[in-house]
């Protein structure tokens, strides 16, 4: 999964892509450079982050997704809102992907079983303004396992077709660094729940502090890719469906690499 952020502020491609041709041309790239889909997104959900309107999210990502859809590009939409999500899928989108589980939006459950798409549901605590209070667990891999057991049974229990669920533990989402290292070392908590898992590390903070200079500076962003890929492998090899990332070329050699292996936890299509 290729990341597109048509936002002003997100933390890695912010203000990057906010011109409709410039978006259109990295979604298109990112496809060609291997993502299997381009997730499209109009609200920033760093830390901290501001909630923008519905209608500023749907001006910023329909044009972008019509536009991709024409070309044949298949379009997640990243949103928690069951109206923007509505728009995209008219747009043409093909799944939907709700960082907060369907916590945020009590009509996304609707919208995806009416859609019959997938909906990735992502562990999530409270709005990004202030998520990170809500980073507090006695065993962070238990609450956050059994936390998106409860979004998956409620999305059933909604109509969606368990076939359709995908889960993501939510790296950096109401989650200190440890909290994302636990979850990353014990991904089979969450792949035994039964439904495809989602792993998107790309980028994030936590990566900036574990290669921070002597003097504590965190690693830029721009220069956490490697770190990323290690990441992205080390999830596929652990049963990962699928990897979210901002640098997709260097993701599709490095899962070339594992395919090679002839691992038969490669799950990914050839
Ligand atoms: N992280 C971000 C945005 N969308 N979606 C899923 N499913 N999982 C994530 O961890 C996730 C996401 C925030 O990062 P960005 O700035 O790279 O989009």
């Amino acid at each position: 999964m290729g990341v597109l952020n048509v936002t002003p502020d997100s933390f890695s491609d912010g203000g990057r892509y906010t011109d409709i041709d410039a978006a259109v041309h990295h979604g298109v790239c990112l496809f060609h450079q291997g993502a299997h889909v381009i997730d499209v997104g109009g609200e920033s959900t760093r830390p901290g982050a501001e909630r923008v309107e519905a209608r500023t999210e749907i001006a910023r990502v329909v044009p972008v997704i019509e536009r991709l859809f024409a070309q044949g590009v298949p379009v997640s939409i990243d949103t928690t809102r069951a109206a923007v999500a509505e728009a995209a899928l008219q747009a043409g989108a093909v799944l939907i992907n709700d960082v907060s589980g369907g916590l945020a939006d009590p009509g996304m459950a609707s919208v995806a079983a009416a859609a019959g798409c997938p909906w990735i549901l992502m562990h999530w605590r409270g709005h990004s303004r202030d998520m990170q209070k809500l980073a507090v667990y006695r065993d962070v891999v238990t609450e956050v396992r059994d936390e998106l057991r409860a979004r998956a049974d409620d999305a059933i229990a909604a109509g969606v077709d368990p076939s359709r669920i995908i889960l993501d533990p939510g790296l950096g989402f109401a989650k200190l660094a440890e909290h994302n290292w636990a979850l990353s070392a014990r991904l089979d908590a969450l792949t035994a729940l039964g439904f495809p898992v989602l792993f998107a590390a790309s980028r994030k903070t936590y990566l900036g502090r574990l290669l921070a200079a002597p003097d504590g500076t965190p690693r830029p962003v721009g220069e956490r890719e490697a770190a990323t890929l290690a990441t992205s492998l080390l999830a596929v090899a652990a049963g990962a469906w699928g990897v979210r990332v901002h640098e997709v070329g260097a993701t599709a050699d490095a899962l070339a690499v594992w395919r090679a292996t002839g691992s038969p936890r490669f799950r990914g299509t050839p």
